[in-house]
């Protein structure tokens, strides 16, 4: 049965689907193991929402506008659980049962991968059956940004009623650049599954606002770097939540978690840098968008510069224009390390190539390219993996984006 001519593609079952997008989520692990260790059986989520329930610690701001929200939370990094941050947002058009009947048809990321997509009606019905222990999710950075199928619902619907809490509007040091590396994200997951444990890519914080079920989060403390953290970075979601979360009581008080059950309209922040966990005690739908705050500028631009020099190139040249003190910052932060230094020379000379070609209107050839391939050379030669990632624990691509 398919709901649509549109469905009925040649040749392709959805479980061939689903098979092909678990090699790509998970290359280790064959796509028919994926339910082979029981988890699905032996996870008790009843249990993990009572545990949650009592150890729920964060603070909830629920009138708004929070006096010095960005100072006191932004800045100081400090996590917060908000009730209502959009203001009057109609969350209805993201509801399972309404996009259910609105985008059925449309194809969506699984995982973050822009190579394995589903359509919307077979990842729901996936979802409703599935016995995986760690299932596959909706990750999509293009929501609302693709043309679907049929362009006049298509994906571009599901942005229609799309905004940023006034908290952090306008916020991303990142959006000066034409290109900026995926920020944005609708998030449509089975219970059981989850994100693993891992700190948000390139330095930035991020805000997430259910729309539907309820999320489990586990928060560590500001000071947890990677290095404490072993093996625990690599379980997955719903193993981390099995087997570590019952014995954080007899951690030492520093180290243990911050611990919020969220609940439909609450929107949770996370600050730069911070390590935390998420399981879907119910099936979900979310929204979340990371950016890049002026605040953490030092650290942003030192993780960007050696995990995303590509990018690096054109955000430093963006900033050259339009946010001369910040480029004047970055330049100070660089002069230590000889790489980089050599990169911005490099890049503010053909900055200053294209400025002159777009003033007198001169013939402008790259004659920089090379130089650059050979600094970019030098650059992974240096080799480091010291930062967060957006990737599953098993996703082989450790950009830190995932998706560039
Ligand atoms: O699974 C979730 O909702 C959390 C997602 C998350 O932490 C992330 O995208 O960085
Ligand atoms: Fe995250």
């Amino acid at each position: 049965f398919s709901c649509c001519f549109c469905c009925m593609e040649v040749g392709v079952s959805i479980e061939d689907e689903i098979r092909a997008a678990k090699k790509i989520a998970k290359p280790s692990v064959d796509p028919d193991d994926w339910d082979k260790d029981g988890l699905a059986d032996k996870i008790d989520l009843k249990k993990l929402h009572a545990l949650g329930v009592a150890r729920d610690n964060t603070e909830r701001l629920r009138k708004h506008p929070v006096p010095n929200f960005r100072k006191r939370y932004v800045e100081e990094k400090r996590v917060a659980a908000m009730e209502n941050a959009h203001g009057d947002l109609d969350t209805s058009r993201w509801m399972i049962s309404s996009m259910e009947r609105e985008f059925s048809c449309e194809r969506f990321c699984l995982d973050d991968h822009h190579d394995a997509t589903l359509r919307l009606g077979d990842f729901l019905k996936y979802m409703r059956s599935t016995r995986d222990s760690d299932p596959l999710m909706i990750f999509d950075c293009d929501f609302g940004e693709r043309e679907g199928k049929d362009p006049s619902k298509a994906c571009k619907g599901t942005l229609a009623d799309y905004h940023v809490p006034l908290y952090f509007q306008g916020d991303s040091l990142f959006s000066v650049a034409t290109y900026r590396p995926p920020w944005k994200w609708l998030i449509v997951a089975p219970k059981r599954s989850g994100t693993h444990l891992h700190e948000d890519p390139l330095g930035t914080c991020a805000w997430n606002t259910l729309i539907e079920g309820k999320k489990l989060w586990a928060i560590l403390p500001s000071d947890t770097s990677r290095y404490d953290l072993g093996a625990e970075k690599d379980m997955s979601a719903p193993r981390w939540f099995m087997e570590i979360a019952p014995k954080v009581d007899k951690w030492e008080a520093k180290h243990r978690p911050l611990w919020i059950v969220q609940k439909p309209g609450e929107t949770v922040f996370v600050p730069a840098g911070r390590w935390h966990v998420v399981l879907n005690l119910t099936d979900t739908v979310a929204i979340t968008e990371n950016f890049a705050s002026e605040f953490h500028f030092d650290s942003v631009w030192n993780i960007t510069c050696r995990k995303e020099p590509d990018f690096c190139c054109k955000w430093y040249q963006a900033l050259l224009t339009k946010r001369p003190a910040l480029a004047q910052r970055a330049e100070e932060l660089s002069i230590k390390d000889e790489s980089i230094n050599k990169l911005l020379t490099a890049w503010r000379k053909q900055h200053t190539q294209h400025q002159r070609q777009l003033k007198d209107g001169t013939d402008y050839t790259s004659t920089t390219e090379e130089g650059k391939l050979e600094m970019l050379q030098q650059f992974d030669d240096k080799g480091d993996d010291d930062d967060g990632e957006h990737d599953n624990a098993d996703s082989s691509d450790d950009s830190g984006y995932g998706l560039l």
